[in-house]
C-alpha cells in the first residue's frame, strides 16, 4: 500500500505536534512505520490520504459501534449546526440524553455530562471523596481510566504501550493515595481494605478490561467487588467509558448483573463527538456542584452539537435492541473463525472474547491481568499488525488493546478479515 501522502504529512505533523499526533497510541510506535492519516470513513472503512481502504477493528477507540458517518448521525449534526454550535447554557437536548440514560444504564439516577472519559474518572472519583470523606482509592494495574494524575499509576492502554505506566509528572503525594490490585485478585482488594481501614473512598475499575487487551473478569469478582464495597461503605466505580454502550443498552453492569454505585462514560456516548459522563446513585450525586459542594465545571460540556450525536446514537441504541444480538454473532462468528486458524497453524496464541470487544494474545498464557498480559510478544504482534494492514485491515497499533467490532461489518468482511488473519499467521510461523 503506498503511504507517500501519510508520510509527508507525518513528517510535518512532528514539526509542531509532540510526536506528531494527539495522542501517543495513535504513532505506531509499539508497531513500527508510520501512521496513516485518515481522510475519511464509511461504514467499516477508513480511508487514508492517499486513497488506500481498510476494513477496521478500531471504531475510534470505541464510538463507532454503528459504523463510521451513520447517516442518521450526520443529519442529526447538521441539523443542529443551522442554530449554533455552543451556547454555555442549558439546553432541551441535555435533559433528554440525561433522561435517557437513567432509563438505559441501571446504577444512573442522575448524571453529569463532561467532555472526556478523563474528565468523567477524575470527577467521579473526586466526588465519591467528597461523599465518604475519605482520601485514598484502589484501583487495578493495566487499568486506564484516562491521564488523570491520579490514574497514571500502573496504567493500561497507551502509559502501557509506551512503557511508562508510571508517568513523570505525577506527585508522590498524588500516587500515596492510589492502591493497586492485579486485576481479578480478590484477595489482594481484601488485604488493601484491612490496611487501610476506613480509609478508602472508592474502587474503580473497568469491568471488563480493554486496556491491557480484553480481559474478562473472572467469575465471582464483580459480585465479590461489590460485597466489599456494601461492607466497607466503599463507593463502587465501573469505568464503563469503554463497555457502556457496547456490551449491552446498560453496559457490563447489565450484561454480567452487578449494579456499581457511580458509573462514567464516555466513546459511544458522544457518536462520535467529544463527549464524557459520570452518574450514579442520587445520594452521591447530589453531592455534585452546584446541587451540593464537589465542585466540577466545564465550556463545552453538554454542548448541543455533541447532544445532538449522542442523543440520536442512544435513541437508536435503546430502540434496537437486535444491535446487540448483531454484535454478539459477529464477535462469535470472527474469533471462533480466528481460533480455528490458530489451531490449524498449531499456534498456541490466546484470544479473550466479550460481545463485540476481543483481542488476539500473542502469548501462550490465559491472560486475566497485568502480569499474564506483559507476557504477549510485542515484536510478533508488531509483524501480525503491518501484514494485517498490508492486507486491507486495520487493527488497534497496540498489543494492549482491545478491537471493537461495528454493526457496519458484513459476513463478507468478515470473511475478508479471517482471510487476511491466516495468511498473516502462516507467514509469522
Ligand atoms: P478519554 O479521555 O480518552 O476520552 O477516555 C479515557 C478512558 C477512560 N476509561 C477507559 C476505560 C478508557 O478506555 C479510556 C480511553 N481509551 C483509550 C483507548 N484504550 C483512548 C485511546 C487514546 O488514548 O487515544
Amino acid at each position: 500500500m503506498e503511504s507517500k501522502k501519510s508520510t509527508a504529512l507525518f513528517n510535518e505533523a512532528k514539526k509542531f505536534i509532540p510526536g506528531g499526533v494527539n495522542s501517543p497510541v495513535r504513532a505506531f510506535k509499539a508497531v513500527g512505520g508510520n501512521p496513516l492519516f485518515i481522510r475519511r470513513a464509511d461504514g467499516p472503512y477508513l480511508i487514508d490520504e492517499d486513497g488506500n481502504s481498510y476494513i477496521e477493528l478500531i471504531n475510534s477507540w470505541g464510538p463507532m459501534i454503528l459504523g463510521h458517518n451513520h447517516p442518521k448521525i450526520r443529519e442529526a449534526v447538521i441539523k443542529a449546526m443551522e442554530n449554533g454550535t455552543s451556547f454555555g447554557a442549558p439546553t432541551e437536548r441535555e435533559v433528554q440524553i440525561a433522561e435517557l440514560i437513567t432509563q438505559m444504564v441501571p446504577c444512573v439516577d442522575k448524571i453529569r455530562m463532561v467532555n472526556s472519559g478523563t474528565e468523567a474518572t477524575m470527577s467521579a472519583i473526586r466526588v465519591a471523596r467528597g461523599y465518604t470523606g475519605r482520601d485514598k482509592f484502589i484501583k487495578f494495574e493495566g487499568n486506564y481510566h484516562g491521564h488523570g494524575d491520579s490514574f497514571l499509576i500502573a496504567a493500561g492502554s497507551g502509559a502501557m504501550t509506551m512503557g511508562n505506566p508510571d508517568s513523570p509528572g505525577v506527585t508522590k503525594g498524588t500516587a500515596k493515595d492510589t492502591l493497586l490490585a492485579p486485576y481479578n485478585d480478590l484477595e489482594a482488594v481484601y488485604r488493601l481494605v484491612e490496611a487501610n481501614r476506613d480509609q478508602v473512598a472508592a474502587i474503580i475499575l473497568e469491568p471488563v478490561a480493554g486496556n491491557m487487551g480484553c480481559v474478562l473478569p473472572d467469575t465471582g469478582f464483580l459480585e465479590g467487588l461489590r460485597k466489599i464495597c456494601d461492607e466497607e461503605g466503599i463507593v463502587l466505580i465501573f469505568d464503563e467509558v469503554m463497555t457502556g454502550f457496547r456490551l449491552s443498552k446498560g453496559g457490563a453492569q447489565e450484561r454480567f448483573g452487578v449494579k456499581p454505585d457511580m458509573c462514567t462514560l464516555g466513546k459511544i456516548i458522544g457518536g462520535g463527538m467529544p463527549v464524557g459522563a459520570y452518574g450514579g446513585k442520587r445520594e452521591i450525586m447530589e453531592f455534585v456542584s452546584p446541587e451540593g459542594p464537589v465542585y466540577q465545571a466545564g465550556t463545552l460540556s453538554g454542548n448541543p452539537i455533541a447532544m445532538a450525536a449522542g442523543l440520536t446514537m442512544l435513541e437508536h441504541l435503546n430502540s434496537h435492541p437486535e444491535v446487540y444480538t448483531e454484535l454478539d454473532t459477529i464477535g462469535t462468528t470472527l474469533v471462533t473463525g480466528i481460533q480455528a486458524t490458530l489451531r490449524s497453524l498449531g499456534l498456541p496464541y490466546t484470544t479473550n472474547h466479550v460481545g463485540s470487544m476481543y483481542t488476539l494474545f500473542f502469548t501462550k498464557q490465559n491472560v486475566v491481568d497485568f502480569e499474564s498480559a506483559k507476557t504477549c510478544d510485542t515484536t510478533l504482534f508488531g509483524r501480525y499488525f503491518q501484514g494485517m494492514l498490508q492486507k486491507g485491515v486495520y487493527l488497534a497499533p497496540s498489543q494492549f488493546e482491545s478491537l471493537f467490532l461495528s454493526t457496519a461489518l458484513t459476513s463478507e468482511h468478515v470473511d475478508q478479515i479471517l482471510t487476511a488473519n491466516e495468511t498473516v499467521l502462516k507467514g509469522l510461523v
